[in-house]
């Protein structure tokens, strides 16, 4: 018989004895469920490279959000894919355009439900880049400054339509203080500010680019989308975005930056969001349907670590199925 002083694996001896040690709880309440929104389906249009997941017609959008909030599910994230596209991205702060149509329908349907617009130029723009393009010959410029302007109109328009927060996605230098100054100027003080403050140029965003028609078709986005190599950088860019007025950061994607997640709730303290993102979605898809890896439990287990590494809230394209997952 050994004499040590302790014997951790008393604590593990039951399942009543481990959830009663446990450290880490998940909340359906700390989800957020990211929506496709298009102007060109009627009903669902599943999307392949995320089963589970579809474009959504306004009449469909406005039966799930009923179903979500049955499902005990208290946020949504909107993303909308408009009929038609252009350079300067018009139908993102068009006062009729599918999100602000869509922010209007679903507090009609769940008031209570809060909706969070991502604010980016992506979806709208012909080219697909987040931003004002400009091209002389095979080289092109995201034009800053202009982008911002844009931006701020996306994010006006979304709260004109009842948005209760919105969230840059673009990473253009100075929009959240743009977009939050032009908030309160405009009477907008009550709808928040969430900022994907550290944002990286991942390979985790393909899935995702196909639910939103949105790659861009020429050149990338590592002009304004951050090197995956660079935690410093990350730490800086957040502070600018606490400074110009964030009330709630993201970090995006989530798995291969738990590093970045942990340190930047750490040292800034406001309530954090992680983007579990559609390529780190696609993937378990992929080898559960494979039969290589158990889904559910490995869900949980990433959910776990999320929460482990700081995050309050998760966005994740499992919202659904974590609701009823909970409640077993
Ligand atoms: O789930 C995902 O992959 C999210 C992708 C993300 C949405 N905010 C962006 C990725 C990208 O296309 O660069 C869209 C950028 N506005």
């Amino acid at each position: 018989m050994l004499h040590l002083t302790s014997r951790p694996r008393r604590l593990r001896s039951t399942d009543k004895m481990r959830h009663l040690v446990q450290e880490i709880r998940l909340d359906v309440r700390q989800l957020i469920y990211p929506l496709f929104v298009s102007e060109k389906v009627s009903g669902r249009a599943e999307i392949p490279s995320m089963p589970g997941m579809a474009q959504l017609s306004l009449s469909s959008l406005e039966e799930e959000c009923q179903s979500l909030a049955q499902l005990g599910l208290s946020a949504v994230l909107l993303f909308g894919i408009p009929a038609q596209k252009n350079e300067s991205a018009s139908q993102a702060y068009a006062e009729d355009g599918i999100v602000q149509h869509a922010i209007r329908a679903i507090k009609l349907a769940v008031p209570d439900l809060i909706v969070i617009t991502d604010v980016c130029l992506c979806e709208y723009t012909s080219h697909g880049h987040c931003g004002v393009v400009v091209q002389e010959g095979n080289r092109y410029d995201v034009l800053n400054d202009a982008s911002v302007e844009l931006l701020v109109k996306t994010a006006i328009s979304q709260a004109a339509a009842g948005a209760d927060i919105v969230a840059p996605s673009d990473m253009m230098d100075g929009r959240v203080g743009a977009i939050r100054t032009a908030l309160d100027a405009q009477g907008y003080t009550n709808v928040a500010l969430m900022s994907y403050a550290s944002k990286f140029c991942s390979a985790f965003y393909g899935p995702f680019r196909d639910a939103a028609e949105s790659a861009p078709r020429f050149g990338d986005r590592r002009t304004y989308q951050m090197d995956p190599a660079n935690a410093l950088e990350a730490l800086r860019e957040v502070a600018l975005d606490v400074e110009e007025g964030a009330d709630l950061l993201i970090v995006k994607p989530g798995l291969p930056y738990l590093d970045i997640l942990w340190r930047v709730k750490e040292r800034f303290e406001l309530p954090t969001a992680v983007y579990n993102v559609s390529g780190e979605y696609a993937m378990i898809k992929a080898a559960a349907k494979l039969g290589w890896i158990e889904e559910k439990r490995a869900v949980m287990e990433m959910m776990t670590a999320f929460r482990r590494a700081g995050a309050d809230m998760i966005i994740t394209y499992w919202a659904k199925d974590l609701a009823v997952w909970l409640k077993s």
